[in-house]
C-alpha cells in the first residue's frame, strides 16, 4: 500500500485493543467533542517524556511515538492534516515567507501560516498496553491463508482467548462515549447501527473521510460469522449509510468506498465508509472486502464465508501468526 521505501512506514492502522480503563477520563471526554480542545484547556502532553519512535512516515506526514505520562506507558501519534481549500485565502494573505533558494522561474520557500491553519492530529492511548506499543512498531508482514477448518481450530480459539477489549465500541453503542459525534443512527436492535466518524479522520475535510459504521447486534465478530441471515443488516447499513453520508457530507455513493476488514482490528462487525480518492490505510486487495461483493457473494452462497479460504496480512509479531505458524501453515 505504501510506496517501497527503505524507511519503515506504518500504516496508521488502528490497534486491536483500546484499554477501558481511560474511558471516563476529563481527556476521553474532551477528545470525543471531535473539535478543537477549547481554550484554556491544560495541555496534558506537557508532562510526556518520550521513550522511541516506534516508527513514521514521510509521506504521510506522521509519527507514532512511545513515552512515558505520569510513570504511565503511552502512545502520541501525531499528524499533519491536509490544507483545506477554504484556508487557502488566509494562507496566502496572512503567512510569513523566508526564501529557500530561486533559480530561473522557480523559488521555494519556508512559509509559517497562521497557527491556527498550522496544527497537528494528536491521538493519545493512554494507558498504552504493551500491545499498543508493538502494535505501532515497524513490522514485516506475511500473507495467511486460512481455510474455515483453519478458522476453527486455529483463529477462533485464538479470538476467544485474547478477549480483546470492545468495551469502547459498546460505550458508543450506549451514549457513554463520542455520542455527539454520531452522524446517524437506527435504533432497530436487530437491524440497527451507529455511523460515526472513525478516530483517524479530524472531520476537517472530505476529502479523507472516514467513517464507521458499527451494528447494535453484540453477536458477530467478524465477516465469517456472516450468513444470508445478516443480509437484511448489510443491506441496511449500506442503504442508509449512504444516504446518511450523501445528506451530511454531500459525497454521492460513486464516491464512496464501504468495505470490512478481515482480519478487524476488533472483533465486533462494522463496516468501514471512506473517500474513493483517499487511499486510507487498510484498503487494500489483501484486506479489504467491498461490502457490495459481501452481500452478492452471500446473496448466491448463504454459508460463503464460513466455508471459503480468506487471505489476510498479518504482521510478525502477531500471535495469531504464531498460532499458524505452530500450526504448520506457514
Ligand atoms: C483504536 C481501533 C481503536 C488506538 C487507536 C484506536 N473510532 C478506536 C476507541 C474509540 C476508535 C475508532 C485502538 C478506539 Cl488510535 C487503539 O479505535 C474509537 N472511536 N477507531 C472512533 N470513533
Amino acid at each position: 500500500m505504501a510506496a517501497v521505501s527503505t524507511k519503515c512506514e506504518n500504516n496508521g492502522e488502528a490497534s486491536d485493543e483500546y484499554s477501558p480503563k481511560n474511558k471516563k477520563t476529563k481527556r476521553d471526554q474532551e477528545n470525543s467533542q471531535g473539535e478543537n480542545v477549547k481554550e484554556g484547556d491544560e495541555n496534558v502532553l506537557s508532562g510526556f517524556k518520550t521513550t522511541n519512535v516506534l516508527s513514521d512516515s514521510a509521506r504521510e506526514k506522521v509519527i507514532f511515538v512511545h513515552g512515558k505520562l505520569d510513570e504511565q506507558n503511552a502512545v502520541v501519534i501525531l499528524e499533519k492534516t491536509p490544507i483545506r481549500e477554504d484556508t487557502l485565502a488566509e494562507i496566502f494573505a496572512a503567512s510569513t515567507l523566508t526564501l529557500d533558494m530561486r533559480n530561473d522561474i522557480y523559488s521555494t520557500y519556508r512559509l509559517q501560516a497562521p497557527p491556527h491553519l498550522n496544527e497537528l492530529k494528536a491521538t493519545v492511548v493512554l494507558p498504552a498496553t504493551e500491545k499498543h506499543v508493538k502494535k505501532y512498531q515497524c513490522q514485516e508482514s506475511f500473507l495467511v491463508e486460512e481455510t474455515a477448518e483453519d478458522y476453527q481450530a486455529i483463529t477462533l480459539p485464538f479470538i476467544q482467548k485474547q478477549s480483546f477489549s470492545v468495551q469502547w465500541v459498546y460505550n458508543i453503542l450506549e451514549k457513554k462515549a463520542e455520542s455527539e459525534r454520531i452522524v446517524f443512527e437506527d435504533p432497530d436492535p436487530k437491524l440497527g447501527f451507529v455511523l460515526l466518524p472513525d478516530f483517524k479522520w479530524d472531520q476537517k475535510q472530505v476529502d479523507n473521510l472516514y467513517l464507521i459504521a458499527i451494528p447494535h447486534q453484540r453477536n458477530i465478530k467478524s465477516l465469517r460469522d456472516l450468513t444470508s441471515e445478516h443480509l437484511p443488516l448489510l443491506q441496511n447499513i449500506f442503504q442508509k449509510g449512504k444516504d446518511a453520508i450523501l445528506e451530511k457530507y454531500k459525497l454521492p455513493a460513486g464516491k464512496l468506498r464501504a468495505y470490512l476488514h478481515y482480519q478487524p482490528s476488533y472483533y465486533h462487525l462494522h463496516v468501514h465508509f471512506t473517500n474513493l480518492g483517499y487511499e486510507a490505510p487498510g484498503c487494500g486487495v489483501e484486506r479489504a472486502h467491498l461490502l457490495a461483493d459481501v452481500v452478492q457473494n452471500l446473496r448466491s452462497d448463504p454459508r460463503y464465508y464460513k466455508t471459503r479460504t480468506l487471505y489476510f496480512p498479518l504482521r510478525a509479531d502477531d500471535g495469531l501468526l504464531g498460532q499458524f505458524k505452530e500450526a504448520g501453515k506457514l
